[in-house]
Order: structure tokens, then C-alpha cells, then sequence
């Protein structure tokens, strides 16, 4: 996790697209793939060029927000955002996600059906800072949006929060643009909170949820709802103030 005043140390050059991390990701892809026998030759060699291109677009997506987000600072005298984390997504759970959604292990529909493959969130202190992240992303002419899901205005029945935007990102290959997927999930620190704990909690629990589970976690979810509206309403009082 970095603050948006440590973004540049998180950013990958190109000599740590070769780190061990990297490897990592390359060849555990490579393990899984070649494991269920699922690939040939040529396609392994694939998913291997696809998990470049993916790390060069996570680099790419994490300056251009970094300088999104600077650049507001400089000219509002604010920084909306908390922090911002970023990953790619494991295999697992991009294999489960296939798998979930009913979808046969191939790299077609990997490219296809997985668009969070590349993951950002970005989480700000108030609800007014969401809306600001989300205007500035919309607006920038860099990458393209795809979708959008409202989870702020319409919580899922489980009580998740949070703003969602697939994007694309285009990357500057040698010979090519190519048009890279990727999720910037934005939400308040209150709903980061909710959301975190959800996770480990409820979000991947195997089989049916206990209906007390269900029902408190929506209770939780209510509570997160009114700090967050409290917290931006104090905010706004002490904004008057400094202005006088
Ligand atoms: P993980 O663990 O992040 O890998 P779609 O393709 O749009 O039909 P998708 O991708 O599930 O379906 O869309 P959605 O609803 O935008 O969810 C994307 C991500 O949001 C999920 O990714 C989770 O990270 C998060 N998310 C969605 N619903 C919940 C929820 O109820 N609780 C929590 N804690 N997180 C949620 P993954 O791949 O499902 O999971």
C-alpha cells in the first residue's frame, strides 16, 4: 500500500519488469496453465507475452493516475486520495473468476471475460473526494472507459460499496497499439474498510452464508453509510470555517 506522495517508489522501470516478482507472476501462470495440460507450446508463449503487456500496462496506468492525481493537488492545494494500491490479479482467483462465470481455461477467454486482471484502487477520505477521483478519470483523455458500476449509489445486497470503472489503456508496443483492461476500483476509507473485511470474511466463502453473517454484514454496511455522510458533513463545517 503507498500514499500517493510515495506513488513514484511503487512505479516499475524497465529493469524491474525483469525482477524475481515479475518472474513470479510469469511463471506461476506458466505452472497453472501447464499443469491442467491446458495449453500448447505456442499458447504458453502467449500468456507469457500477455503477462508483459499486462505489467507494462499496470506501469503505464499507475503514472498517468499518479499524475492525474498530482496535478490536482498542485492546483487545489488538496490531496483527495488516502492511498493507492495496485496489483495483478493472481491465477487463482483469475482462474476461479473463469470458472465461476462458466467459462472454459483458455487464454481467448481469459483476454475476454477477465477485464480486472489489472487491479487500482484508489481510497479517499470523503465521499466528495470519490466523486472528484471518478470526474478527473472520466475526463482525462488517456484511456477509454468501457463500463461503470455504481456500488456508492446502489450498494450490492451483500452492503459493498465502492465506484468501479473498467478502462482501457493504450499501450505503445514497437509495431502496435494494443488496448489493455483494467479495474480502478475508488471508495472512501469507511468503505474500504467494509469491503477488506468483507473479503476475508464473507466475499469468498465456499457454499451458502449463514443468514446472521448476511444480516449483520448488511447492518455493518448501514453503519459504514452513516459515518461516511457524518464525516463529510464535519469536513464541510470546518471547510466554512477556514474560509472566514
Ligand atoms: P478478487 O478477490 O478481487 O479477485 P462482471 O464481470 O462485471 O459481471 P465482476 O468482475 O465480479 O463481474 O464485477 P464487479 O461486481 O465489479 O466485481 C469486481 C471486483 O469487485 C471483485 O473482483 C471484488 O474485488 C470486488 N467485489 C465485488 N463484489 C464484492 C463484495 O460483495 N464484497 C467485496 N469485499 N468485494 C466485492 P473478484 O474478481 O470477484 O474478486
Amino acid at each position: 500500500m503507498v500514499n500517493t506522495a510515495d506513488c513514484g517508489s511503487v512505479m516499475q522501470g524497465f529493469d524491474s519488469l525483469i525482477s524475481p516478482h515479475f518472474k513470479i507472476e510469469v511463471n506461476s501462470y506458466e505452472l497453472i496453465f501447464f499443469k491442467g495440460r491446458i495449453i500448447n507450446m505456442s499458447e504458453k508463449i502467449d500468456i507469457n507475452e500477455l503477462m508483459l503487456k499486462y505489467n507494462f500496462a499496470l506501469s503505464t496506468l499507475e503514472t498517468q493516475l499518479n499524475i492525474l492525481i498530482r496535478e490536482y493537488e498542485f492546483k487545489n492545494k488538496y490531496n483527495p486520495v488516502e492511498h493507492i494500491k495496485s496489483r495483478i490479479k493472481t491465477e487463482k482467483s483469475t482462474l476461479d473468476k473463469l470458472k465461476r462465470k462458466g467459462y472454459e481455461l483458455s487464454l481467448n477467454n481469459l483476454k475476454t471475460h477477465v477485464k480486472d486482471i489489472i487491479g487500482i484502487r484508489i481510497v479517499c477520505s470523503f465521499l466528495s473526494d470519490v466523486n472528484e477521483i471518478v470526474y478527473i478519470i472520466k475526463k482525462s483523455k488517456q484511456f477509454k472507459i468501457v463500463s461503470e458500476k455504481n456500488y456508492i449509489e446502489n450498494p450490492k445486497d451483500t452492503g459493498y460499496m465502492s465506484y468501479h470503472l473498467i478502462i482501457e489503456i493504450p499501450l505503445y508496443l514497437n509495431e502496435k497499439i494494443e488496448y489493455i483492461p483494467a479495474e480502478i476500483q475508488i471508495r472512501t476509507v469507511a468503505m474500504d474498510f467494509f469491503a477488506t473485511l468483507d473479503h476475508k470474511i464473507r466475499y469468498k466463502f465456499p457454499g451458502k452464508i449463514p443468514d446472521e453473517v448476511k444480516v449483520e454484514m448488511l447492518a455493518c454496511s448501514t453503519v459504514i453509510q452513516s459515518l461516511d455522510k457524518k464525516m463529510y458533513e464535519l469536513n464541510e463545517i470546518v471547510k466554512k470555517y477556514n474560509d472566514l
